[in-house]
Order: C-alpha cells, then sequence, then structure tokens
C-alpha cells in the first residue's frame, strides 16, 4: 500500500514536470507528532514528502513546536531533497545548543532569515516570535534558509533533531515549512533525477533515510 502511494506521487511528479512552466504559488506543509526526541545518541527525522509542489524556491520558513524541559540540549536542522538519493540532501541548521538557560522551556518559534534577530542573540523565554536561524551552526553547516532560494519545491522535506545530553528529553509535536515559489521553465528540471526515483520507488526513500547524514 505504501508502494503504490509512492509510485503515485512520482508520477504525479513527474507528469507535474510535462506540464511545462509552473505559476507562483505559496505551499504551507504540517507534519503532525508527537515523535519523541530520545537521547539514543541518533538523529530523529520528521519527513514531510511531497512531489505535488511545483516551482522554484524564492523563501522557506520553518515552523517549530517541541515540548522539552531543556531545549538547549537539542541541535535543530531542515533538510530538503527533490529525490531523496545520497548526496542529494541540503542541511540548514536553525539551531544549535543555544544557551536558554533553565527558564526557557519548550521551542515554538518561527525560523525566518527576514527576522530581525537570530535565535543565538534572543533571550529566552522566545514566546511565539520569529527568528533567524542560530548564528553559530557545527562547522560547515549552513545558518541560511535562503541557501534554498532557486532549488526546486518538490521532494521531502525533514525537520533533523539530536539531543546532546541528558537526563531531559522532548517530543516534537508538530512542524511546518512554508515554501513561496515562483514559475520554472521546463528546462531547468532534472529530469535523470526522477527518472531514477520512478524506478527505484519507496526503497529509495528508505535507503536513504539511513544514510543520508554526510
Ligand atoms: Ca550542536
Ligand atoms: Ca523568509
Ligand atoms: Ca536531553
Amino acid at each position: 500500500m505504501k508502494k503504490s502511494i509512492a509510485t503515485l506521487a512520482a508520477a504525479m511528479f513527474c507528469c507535474g514536470l510535462l506540464a511545462g512552466p509552473a505559476a507562483a504559488a505559496t505551499y504551507s506543509l504540517t507534519y503532525s507528532g508527537p515523535l519523541t526526541i530520545a537521547e539514543d545518541g541518533y538523529f530523529h527525522y520528521a519527513d514531510i514528502v511531497d512531489f505535488s509542489l511545483a516551482g522554484a524556491i524564492t523563501d522557506v520558513n520553518v515552523m517549530v513546536d517541541i515540548e522539552h524541559y531543556w531545549p538547549e540540549d537539542l541541535d535543530i536542522y531542515l533538510a530538503h531533497s527533490l529525490t531523496g538519493e545520497k548526496g542529494t540532501w541540503k542541511y540548514v541548521q536553525l539551531y544549535n545548543q543555544e544557551q536558554g538557560g533553565a527558564i526557557q522551556e519548550n521551542l515554538n518559534v518561527l525560523f525566518n532569515d527576514q527576522a530581525t534577530t537570530s535565535i543565538t542573540d534572543a533571550a529566552p523565554p522566545y514566546g511565539l516570535g520569529s527568528y533567524q536561524p542560530t548564528s553559530n551552526p557545527e562547522s560547515g553547516r549552513s545558518n541560511l534558509l535562503t541557501d534554498y532560494n532557486g532549488d526546486l519545491a518538490a521532494g521531502i522535506w525533514s525537520l533533523v533533531l539530536f539531543d546532546n545530553a541528558s537526563p531531559d528529553i522532548g517530543t516534537l509535536q508538530s512542524f511546518r515549512v512554508d515554501i513561496d515559489t515562483a514559475g520554472v521553465p521546463q528546462t531547468a528540471v532534472p529530469l535523470p533525477g526522477a527518472v531514477v526515483f520512478l524506478g527505484s520507488g519507496l526503497g529509495a526513500l528508505v535507503g536513504v533515510r539511513r544514510s543520508r547524514q554526510k
């Protein structure tokens, strides 16, 4: 059943590619948890799969709703891939163990490059505010959501979470990705990658799930 859904989604994606230039659009995609962010030494992935999105990205914002007694244990990334294949994932770090202190509980904020303050510089409690992603990403990682601009919006959007310290654990209740797109000419679409994905089906998603972290 799952495989047939994935195949249908991929077919819709393919048809979208063949339909020509896409109109500008705004998408709001939501993942509903709960997803436990265990202290098990592993990254935890919350995936939104949507191959029907059309056009190239002009802006991405991310809302996270996380229950956690000590959010500064957490590293949080947004990751996107058009196909799910190894080596195609683009990561942006949103949050890097920001030193909020004990008074900050939970994390329910919007990450937006156009906000006026980085969450690194904000004083908790953060409330329901909008912040730029961390200004102190892990070495080699981007902290710019604008890095997605120009990429095709379709594919897999994943919130990637890691809890660095015990004993407090948390739960991802939900996250939302807001994506603005503009139309792109048909010649800009990477058809060979899409064909490979169609041939590999759901197995490609499962395989990449284990190996996406570089
Ligand atoms: Ca970190
Ligand atoms: Ca933005
Ligand atoms: Ca912890």
